[in-house]
C-alpha cells in the first residue's frame, strides 16, 4: 500500500480544484470561471486496492490585497511545507512571471514535485505544448511534467499514475469511505457562494461569503431540510446588487443552490436566503473568521 498527502498548488483560474474534483471522483471544491475561487485549504482523498491520495487543494497563489489575502497565502505555504508531493499547475495558454514566481517558491521548498500543464484542449497546435515544456523544464528541472485536460478528463489518469510513481509505502491515512474533509454546512455554504458567484461576479467580484444560520428537518414535513443562509457582502450597493430588481437575482442563485443541495443532501430542502451587509469583513479576522476562512 502507498499513501501520501499531494498539495495542489499555481496561479489563480489555473484549473486546480477542477484537476482535484476529477482525480478524486466527484465535487471537493467549487470551480469558477473567475480567479481566486478557492478561498483555503480543502481536502479531497481517493483511495484504492493500491493507494491512498490525499489531495490538498489550495488558494491561488497571487499578491496580497487584504488580510484574507493574507490567510489565504499562508495556507498556501503552509500545504507547501506538509505535504509529501507537490503538483504545481500551470494553464498551458498562460504560462508568466506569475508561475514563475509561484515554481520558484515551490522549488525552494525541496520537495519532489510534478508540473501539471493543464488546458491543453486549448492549444493548437498541441507542438506549442513540448516547446513549453522544453522551456520550463530548462528552467527548474522538475521531476516530471504532464499535459493534460482536467475540464475534459485528458490525460488525468496519467496525472495520477505519476503521483503514485512517487508516493512512498505507509498505511492510509483515512478510512477508504472517506472522500473529503468538509463539514456539511461548509459544503452547503460553498454552493451557495458558488451560484451567487455565477450571478453577480461582474459587480461584486470577491466580497461575498456565506453563513449558514440554520438547517434543520421541517416542522411539517422532517423529510425535508431548512436551511437559513445569508450572504454577506461589503457595502449596501452590493446587497441591491445581489437581491437584483424585485429580488430576481437573489432568486436565480437560491433556486440552482437549493437543486445542488438537494443532490449533495439527498432531500427535498426548503432554502432562505438573506442578503447582509458587513462593512470590510474580509480585513477582520474575527468576521472573516466565522465563515471557516481561519485554518482547518
Ligand atoms: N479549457 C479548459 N478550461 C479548464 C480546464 N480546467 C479548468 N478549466 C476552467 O478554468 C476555470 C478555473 O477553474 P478552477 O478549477 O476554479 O481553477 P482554480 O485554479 O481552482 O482557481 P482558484 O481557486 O481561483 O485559484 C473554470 O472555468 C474551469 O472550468 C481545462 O483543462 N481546459
Ligand atoms: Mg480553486
Amino acid at each position: 500500500m502507498k499513501s501520501g498527502t499531494v498539495a495542489v498548488v499555481g496561479k489563480p483560474n489555473v484549473g486546480k480544484s477542477t484537476l482535484v474534483n476529477v482525480l478524486v471522483g466527484h465535487k471537493v471544491s467549487i470551480v469558477s470561471r473567475h480567479p481566486a475561487t478557492t478561498r483555503f485549504r480543502i481536502m479531497g482523498v481517493k483511495t484504492t486496492q493500491d493507494y491512498q491520495i490525499v489531495f490538498v487543494d489550495t488558494p491561488g497563489y497571487e499578491k496580497v490585497r487584504h488580510k484574507l489575502g493574507e490567510i489565504m497565502k499562508d495556507n498556501v505555504i503552509a500545504a507547501i511545507e506538509e505535504c509529501d508531493l507537490i503538483l504545481a499547475v500551470i494553464d498551458a495558454s498562460r504560462y508568466d512571471s506569475e508561475d514563475r514566481e509561484i515554481l520558484e517558491r515551490i522549488k525552494k521548498s525541496e520537495k519532489n514535485v510534478i508540473v501539471v500543464i493543464n488546458k491543453i484542449d486549448r492549444i493548437s497546435p498541441r507542438e506549442k505544448v513540448l516547446s513549453l515544456i522544453e522551456y520550463v523544464n530548462k528552467e527548474f528541472g522538475f521531476l516530471e511534467m504532464i499535459p493534460c485536460s482536467a475540464l475534459k478528463g485528458e490525460n488525468v489518469d496519467d496525472v495520477e499514475k505519476t503521483i503514485v510513481k512517487y508516493l512512498q509505502e505507509g498505511e492510509k491515512l483515512f478510512p477508504p469511505e472517506f472522500t473529503d474533509s468538509l463539514p456539511q454546512t461548509y459544503k452547503i455554504s460553498e454552493i451557495i457562494r458558488e451560484k451567487a458567484f455565477e450571478q453577480v461576479y461582474q459587480e461584486v467580484p470577491h466580497s461575498i461569503a456565506v453563513e449558514i444560520e440554520e438547517i434543520k428537518p421541517g416542522d411539517k414535513n422532517p423529510d425535508m431540510m431548512v436551511i437559513m443562509a445569508n450572504i454577506i457582502v461589503e457595502k449596501d450597493n452590493q446587497k441591491r446588487i445581489v437581491i437584483g430588481k424585485d429580488g430576481e437575482k437573489l432568486k436565480v442563485i437560491g433556486t440552482s443552490a437549493r437543486k445542488e443541495i438537494e443532490l449533495l443532501l439527498g432531500k427535498k430542502v426548503y432554502l432562505q436566503l438573506k442578503v447582509k451587509t458587513i462593512e470590510n469583513w474580509r480585513d477582520r479576522p474575527d468576521i472573516s473568521g466565522r465563515f471557516g476562512y481561519g485554518s482547518i
